[in-house]
């Protein structure tokens, strides 16, 4: 687990934050093909899930999640919007860090 020393500097450094968008992409995209289709977000939410030891989403939460970050539209989640995402994460682990 990153610091929140790490995590501040990710989020300040372009290029760090966009090799750690650009990794976790790949670890995803199963299927190489430089998007995230539904498919790909609903394994890694599950995974992510039964890692922390919390309720794997339904199939409903994760078209909810999909259609909250596809802010184009297209049925993919492609760099800048999965981008976002991290960036969110990020953000989320910090604030959640000061209460
Ligand atoms: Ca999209």
């Amino acid at each position: 687990m990153a610091s929140r020393k790490d995590i501040e500097q990710i989020l300040t450094d372009q290029d760090q934050l966009n090799k750690l968008v650009f990794v976790a992409m790949k670890t995803i995209d199963t299927n190489d093909s430089g998007t995230l289709d539904p498919d790909e977000l609903g394994n890694i939410m599950r995974q992510v899930a039964i890692d922390v030891g919390d309720t794997p989403p339904s199939d409903s939460d994760i078209r909810e999640v999909f259609a909250e970050l596809d802010k184009n539209n297209d049925g993919y989640i492609d760099f800048d919007e999965f981008k976002d995402l991290i960036v969110r994460v990020l953000n989320n682990i910090l604030s959640s860090e000061l209460a």
